[in-house]
C-alpha cells in the first residue's frame, strides 16, 4: 500500500460560476457551495449554486438557442459536427490541466482520469459521426400518399449526472444530444462540477452558439429536481442511484410528462464456471469489482464462482487485493484512490460490519487506510449468502462478495434474483455455455471472459430498476429525436 498523504500539485482552479448563455454568472441567490478534495478531506473552493431561479436562467437562453430561426437550428449537420469535433481537440489539448483537475476533485488515479478524458473526446468525436446521418424512413402507403419519417431534435435536455466518471458521463449526455441538434442544460454532480465547469469554457472556444450547452452546479433536492420538474423542459437524462431515478420520473411526469432515460445502479453478478483458468478469473473478477475504487455502476458486486475452484480462487483474489496498491492518486504508482466522500466512506464502512454481522468471512481488508481522507483497503468476504445485505445492495465501494455454486441452472436463477439488472459477465472457455449465459441473463450487458468493456458504438443501460433508455451508439440517439410522420397526399 503506498501512502494515504496526498501531495496534490498546485492548480489554478479558473472556473468557478455558472454558465450560462456562455457567460459565467454568479448565482441569483447569492449562495456558494464547498467543493472538497476526497484525498484529504479539504476544500478545494468555493463554487456559485445554481438554485430553481439560475435553472429558469438558463432554461430561457436555451429556449432561445433553439428557435427554429436561430444560429445553432440553421447550421448545417455536418457543421454541428464540425464544432463538436473542435471540442474533442481542446478536450485532448488540455488533457495534462484536465486530468489533474478531475483526480484533485474525484480522487481516481491520474492515468485513470487521462483515460477517462480520452475516452470522453472519442465520444464526443463518435456522436459528431452521426450529425449527417440521422435519417427518417419512407414508408410504403395508399397509392396516392407519400409517407417519411423525420427525426427531429426534442428540444430543451436536461442533464444530471454522478460523481464517479464526470467527464465521462458528461462526455455521454453531450455527445448523442448535440450530434440530434438538441440545446442543453447540464448539472454535474455537486461532489465534482470543477471539470464540467472547465468544459463549459472549451464549448466557448470551440465556437458554439450562446445557450447550446448550458452547465449549473448545483445540489440535487434544488437544483436538479428543479429541471426535474421544469415546465419548459423538454427531456431529462440522468445518472445515479434508483432512489433519486424514481423522484426524477416522478417529477417528470408530474410536470410537463418530459422525456426520461435513466442509467441507474447495480448488483452485477460475475460467474466463475469449472473450467476458467483460476488466475486469469481471479484478475478479471478483481479489476470487474475494485476498478475506480468500485464506484462503477456495472461494478461485478455478486462474485459466483463453482464449487470446485472455490478456495482457489479465494486465495488468488486475496493475494491480488492485497497487493492493490491505494493511497494518493498523484502518484503514479497508486491503483486505488480514495472513495468520494464522507458519505459513502460511512456507508461503505457500515455495509462491512453487516457482512461481519451477517456472518460472511472477512479475508482481507475490512477497515479504512491511513488516517486522512476518504481511503478504504481493498475487502474481500468470502461464505457470502444470497439473502445477506451485502450481497442485495449496491454498496458503490472496494468490498468483494464471493458467493459459491454447484449447479449452472440455479447460479443463473440467483444471478437473476435481482431488482438491478445493468451488467453480467460469465468467465468460462466454454462457447456454448457461454451463450447459454448471455442468452439467459437478466442484463442490459453480458460480458464473456472479459468485464467493463465498454465501447462508444455498442449501446449502454439496464434492464429492470437498471433504468430504461440506452446510452451510447446508435440507440443512444433514440433517447435525444422526436420522430415525426409526414403524410402527403399527391393531389
Ligand atoms: O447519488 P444521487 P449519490 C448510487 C450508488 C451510490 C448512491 C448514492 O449506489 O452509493 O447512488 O450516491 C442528483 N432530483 N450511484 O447520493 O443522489 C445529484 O445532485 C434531481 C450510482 O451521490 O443519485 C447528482 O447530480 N437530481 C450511480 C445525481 O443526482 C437529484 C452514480 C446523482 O446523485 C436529486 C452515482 C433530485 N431529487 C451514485 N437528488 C451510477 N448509476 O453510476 C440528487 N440528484
Amino acid at each position: 500500500m503506498s501512502s494515504t498523504d496526498s501531495n496534490p500539485p498546485k492548480l489554478d482552479i479558473k472556473y468557478t460560476q455558472i454558465f450560462i448563455n456562455n457567460d459565467w454568472h454568479k448565482a441569483v441567490k447569492g449562495k456558494t457551495f464547498p467543493v472538497i478534495n476526497p484525498s484529504t478531506g479539504e476544500e478545494i473552493c468555493q463554487v456559485e449554486e445554481a438554485t430553481r431561479a439560475d435553472v429558469d436562467k438558463a432554461v430561457e437562453a436555451a429556449r432561445k438557442a433553439f428557435d427554429v430561426e436561430s444560429p445553432w437550428r440553421k447550421l448545417e449537420p455536418a457543421a454541428r459536427g464540425n464544432l463538436m469535433r473542435k471540442f474533442a481537440q481542446l478536450l485532448r489539448r488540455d488533457i495534462d490541466y484536465l486530468s489533474k483537475l478531475e483526480t484533485l476533485n474525484n480522487g481516481k488515479p491520474v492515468g485513470n482520469s487521462e483515460g477517462d478524458i480520452y475516452s470522453a473526446a472519442n465520444c464526443i468525436d463518435y456522436y459528431a459521426g452521426w450529425t449527417d446521418k440521422i435519417v427518417g424512413e419512407t414508408i410504403p402507403g395508399a397509392h396516392d400518399q407519400v409517407i417519411f419519417t423525420r427525426h427531429e431534435p426534442i428540444g430543451v435536455c436536461g442533464q444530471i449526472i454522478p460523481w464517479n466518471f464526470p467527464i465521462a458521463m458528461m462526455a455521454w449526455k453531450l455527445g448523442p444530444a448535440l450530434a440530434c441538434g438538441n440545446v442543453i442544460i447540464l448539472k454535474p454532480a455537486e461532489q465534482t462540477p470543477l471539470t464540467a465547469l472547465y468544459c463549459a469554457s472549451l464549448i466557448k472556444e470551440a465556437g458554439f452558439p450562446p445557450g447550446v450547452v448550458n452547465i449549473i452546479p448545483g445540489d440535487g433536492p434544488e437544483c436538479g429536481h428543479a429541471i426535474a420538474a421544469h415546465e419548459h423542459i423538454d427531456k431529462v437524462a440522468f445518472t445515479g442511484s434508483v432512489e433519486v431515478g424514481k423522484k426524477v420520473q416522478e417529477a417528470a411526469a408530474k410536470s410537463n410528462l418530459k422525456r426520461v432515460s435513466l442509467e441507474l445502479g447495480g448488483k452485477s453478478p460475475l460467474i466463475i464456471c469449472e473450467d476458467a483458468d483460476i488466475d486469469y478469473a481471479a484478475e478479471v473478477a478483481h479489476m470487474a469489482l475494485f476498478f475506480n475504487a468500485a464506484q462503477t455502476c456495472t461494478a461485478a458486486s455478486r462474485t459466483y464462482v463453482h464449487a470446485k475452484i472455490y478456495d482457489k480462487f479465494i486465495a488468488k483474489s486475496i493475494e491480488l487485493a492485497q497487493q492493490r496498491i491505494v493511497g494518493d492518486p498523484f502518484d503514479s504508482n497508486t491503483v486505488q484512490g480514495p472513495q468520494i466522500n464522507e458519505s459513502q466512506f460511512d456507508k461503505i464502512l457500515g455495509y462491512i460490519e453487516s457482512g461481519k454481522k451477517d456472518g460472511a468471512k472477512l479475508e482481507c481488508g475490512g477497515e479504512r487506510a491511513g488516517s486522512k481522507g476518504y481511503f478504504i483497503k481493498p475487502t474481500i468476504f468470502s461464505d457470502v449468502k444470497d439473502d445477506m445485505q451485502i450481497a442485495r445492495e449496491e454498496i458503490f465501494g472496494p468490498i468483494m462478495s464471493v458467493l459459491k455454486f454447484d449447479s449452472y441452472d440455479d447460479v443463473i436463477k440467483r444471478a437473476n434474483d435481482s431488482t438491478f439488472g445493468l451488467a453480467a459477465g460469465v468467465i468460462t472457455n466454454d462457447l456454448t455455455r457461454s451463450m447459454m449465459f448471455a442468452q439467459r441473463l437478466q442484463a442490459g450487458t453480458v460480458w464473456v471472459n472479459t468485464y467493463h468493456s465498454v465501447s462508444n458504438q455498442a449501446p449502454f443501460g439496464g434492464f429492470k430498476q437498471s433504468g430504461h433508455g440506452r446510452e451510447l451508439g446508435k440507440y443512444g440517439l433514440e433517447s435525444y429525436y422526436e420522430v415525426k410522420t409526414v403524410v402527403v397526399k399527391l393531389v
